[in-house]
């Protein structure tokens, strides 16, 4: 395939609801969208990389600077075959880090050797199930009854697991009630690394809860405080913001910094490297799952291909559209059915994108 066209564009997105969580609080989405056009075909992907530099350095300025000004340039006139040719097209390896800039390349190339080969990404990478389990993540709420009501409406709505963000002050006793007014949910909680090892009885209080998992509760780079907290907690930890390639997942594995690893392909550097890092699990018997950075229909359908993999064995933060936007950006949009998501049987991603939807809340372009 010869890329003859390729746009990245901003475009703002609402959220129905703010979402809050220990570094701060999203209202409105700025999502990056690349599209990649070669022989006829278009291939979508959307940058993860978030308003603020709260979860990672990243950020929508950040990545946009790193696309326009490195990675895109060189992509016209490329002849790639899969992902790994576009990224040397990019000169990926030339720029350190920003692994969310360079995934959103990466996950555009297989969406359109996907459609190229006339067939749905999940099956071009290998996955191994049509629909997954999927579940729901809760900002932090203003007080216990708000948490409360809004777990009893994700729970009516079939979410099979249940995860809410903590923050010191915001933990043992407002998760004992939640588990006492809910006992059979299927609970986990996320910290955005707002703890340290000083909080070390409190995390050790958490035992008492029944969490499935404790997701990064210590500093995003603090492999050797992770490994020493799960020496003395029962509670499994699982790393997000730790784990951007499939040597940081190296590191923590043999360090036994974590007993599960969320795999996030906008953070690890796009799809390629999500399946090395849960081929590297599956070999250690870690169980992983997909986490979610509050995509677009965009990003969520490439979400949804990934967790088809065989070790993605819980359910992942895949939501419906619904649960983020009025309005998603594709068709038709992602809906939970009994618990968990069909797999889009279309090629590639396999659902439309809106492109009138899109112009219309396009704030900039870029065209290669
Ligand atoms: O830590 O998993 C996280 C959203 C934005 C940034 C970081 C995180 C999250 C979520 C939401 O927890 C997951 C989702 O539903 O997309
Ligand atoms: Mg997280």
């Amino acid at each position: 395939m010869k890329i003859d066209r390729v746009e990245l564009r901003e475009v703002t997105m609402q959220l129905r609801e703010p979402f809050e969580i220990s570094s701060g609080v999203t209202y409105d989405r700025r999502v990056l969208l690349v599209t990649l056009h070669a022989d006829g075909i278009t291939g979508w992907a959307e940058c993860v990389a978030g308003e603020t530099p709260g979860y990672s350095y990243e950020t929508t300025e950040t990545a946009w600077s790193i696309l326009t000004e490195y990675l895109l340039p060189g992509l016209p006139g490329a002849h790639i075959e899969t992902a790994a040719d576009a990224l040397e097209a990019a000169d990926a390896d030339a720029i350190r880090g920003h692994q969310m800039a360079k995934a959103s390349v990466e996950m555009a190339a297989w969406d359109l050797e996907a459609k190229a080969k006339e067939v749905p990404l999940a099956t071009l990478i290998g996955g191994a199930r049509n629909s997954v389990p999927v579940g729901v993540s809760i900002g932090l709420q203003p007080n216990d009854e708000d948490l409360h009501r809004k777990v009893g409406e994700f729970v009516a709505e079939g979410y099979a697991r249940i995860k809410i963000k903590i923050k010191p002050g915001r933990d043992v006793e407002m998760l004992l009630g939640l588990r006492e007014k809910y006992p059979d949910v299927m609970l986990m909680v996320d910290a955005n690394s707002a703890f340290s090892l000083d909080d070390l009885p409190r995390l050790k209080a958490l035992d008492e809860v029944g969490l499935m998992m404790i997701e990064q509760p210590l500093a995003h780079d603090d492999y050797l405080d992770h490994a020493r907290l799960q020496e003395q907690i029962e509670t499994p930890i699982c790393l997000d913001e730790s784990i951007r390639s499939v040597r940081d997942a190296e590191l923590a594995l043999e360090l036994g910094s974590c007993r599960i690893i969320n795999i996030k392909p906008g953070r690890v550097g796009g799809i390629a490297s999500s399946k090395a890092i849960h081929d590297l699990c599956a070999s250690h018997d870690v169980p992983v799952w997909c986490g979610g950075m509050l995509e677009s229909g965009v990003g969520r359908a490439h979400n949804v291909a990934l967790a088809t993999l065989e070790g993605f064995s819980l359910p992942g933060d895949i939501s419906a559209s619904r649960r983020y936007w009025s309005e998603d950006i594709v068709t038709p949009e992602f809906v939970l059915d009994d618990g968990t998501m069909r797999v889009p049987e279309g090629h590639g991603i396999g659902v439309s994108v809106r492109e009138d939807w899109i112009a219309q809340a396009t704030v900039r372009e870029a065209v290669f």
